[in-house]
């Protein structure tokens, strides 16, 4: 229930900002913008003329990542997907439930990882299965067009790059390989590109850019897409969305996996438990058998976790209460200071600095994996 205090506090401020520009000069800016209506009605043009749509969505908001122009498409359309994608940074047991529920209500639906080849090719192959049910009375002589469409930063682009590159090296096609521009920032896209991936029969996926509904939505959506990364930091101090992970954090189960790292200057032990995040260097330090000496990524990351950890198990107070929650919150985001190496000299900035770097490893799925939508009650 902190947690929900939390988001609603981060959520608040954002749609005060948002109506606030609204009313100013520069008139809405902020949320939807003139560019996003010239795209949204060019994507829905499009939409009667392709073969097949895929609703991207994010898998960690399943809900909340929809978009408004696939409202009617939601329910049980034959060539609409809905792709949970970066199910990687989702938790997998809330994920597999996401999927039954999908499922029961006759949607088409499937969790992917656009960093993963194995996750990309079984998504090829259900895009290929499903255009082919959709022109089942034809040769293979025929070209499909598969539309990516979703709100911003769910990872349309990094699909469609994924796509064209798998699909490309199946059909054994020379050729240089175009690339879609992906980035942490959401709104990178500009415009409708199309990309080959497969032949025999032809398939393009065209990727579009962001869209997101004209109207402002609530408070609780407001706040998950801006921790998520759907809508950009600068929308309020990125401390205020750190507290709001910090919450969620604090209220899950996530910290009990990191109790072994509790053991502070066990260096065999932080060898042995990064398997997860080693990077190539981080692997090969591990295969001389070395104890690397330098403060890398890797090692900050078992810093960060056992801080959590420590922080939620020795507090005394119930984080249930939004008072002993902040306090808590307090607490870690001084802790914090030292895991990330972040100089004290002035509080603010220094907070600023953690908040920076604790969202980072969120959104990089290295403090924990979230599902942060709730299963709707009314399932058939
Ligand atoms: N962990 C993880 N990150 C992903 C995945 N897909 C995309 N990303 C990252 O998410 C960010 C956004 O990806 P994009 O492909 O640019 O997203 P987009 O939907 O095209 O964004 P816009 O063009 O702004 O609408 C990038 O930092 C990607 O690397 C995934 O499956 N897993
Ligand atoms: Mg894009």
């Amino acid at each position: 229930m902190a947690a929900l205090h939390f988001g609603r506090r981060v959520g608040r401020a954002v749609k005060e900002r948002i109506v606030r520009r609204k009313s100013s000069v520069l008139q809405g800016r902020l949320w939807h913008d003139p560019f996003m209506s010239a795209a949204s009605c060019a994507i829905a043009e499009r939409i009667p003329f392709v073969d097949l749509i895929v609703h991207v969505t994010d898998a960690r908001i399943p809900l909340s990542s929809q978009c408004h122009l696939l409202r009617d498409y939601y329910q049980t359309s034959s060539n609409h997907i809905i792709a949970l994608n970066k199910a990687d940074l989702a938790s997998r047991s809330a994920l597999q439930a996401w999927m039954d529920y999908f499922r029961e209500m006759n949607c088409i639906s499937c969790e992917v990882n656009a960093h993963n080849k194995d996750s990309i090719r079984q998504f090829l192959s259900l895009i290929q299965r499903q255009v082919g049910k959709l022109r089942s009375d034809q040769d293979n002589k025929y070209t499909a067009t598969v539309m990516l469409i979703g709100i911003p930063n769910v990872g349309k682009s990094a699909l469609a790059n994924a796509l064209h590159q798998v699909g490309r090296i199946r059909a054994a096609e020379k050729g240089k390989l175009k690339h879609a521009t992906v980035s942490p920032e959401p709104g990178e896209t500009k415009d409708i590109r199309s990309y080959k991936i497969a032949s025999h029969p032809n398939i393009y996926v065209l990727d579009t850019p962001a869209v997101l509904s004209p109207e402002v939505p609530d408070v609780d959506i407001l706040s998950k897409l801006l921790l998520t990364g759907a809508i950009g930091d600068n929308m309020v101090e990125k401390k205020e969305i750190a507290q709001y992970f910090l919450a969620i954090h604090n209220s899950s189960e996530q910290y009990k996996k990191w109790a072994k790292l509790s053991s502070k200057d066990d260096d065999s032990f932080f060898l042995n438990s990064t398997a997860e995040c080693l990077t190539t260097s981080g692997l090969q330090m591990k295969q001389k058998n070395q104890i690397p000496t330098d403060h890398t990524q890797d090692r900050v990351v078992q810093d960060v976790r056992r801080t959590l950890y420590e922080t939620v198990t020795t507090f005394n107070g119930n984080i249930r209460s939004e008072v002993e929650m902040e306090a808590l919150i307090v607490r870690q985001f001084t802790a914090l200071q030292e895991a990330f190496h972040v100089s004290t000299e002035c509080e603010e900035d220094a907070h600023d600095k953690v908040a920076g770097k604790l969202l980072n490893l969120f959104r990089t799925g290295r403090v924990g994996h979230y599902i942060l939508d709730n299963l709707p009650r009314n399932i058939p």
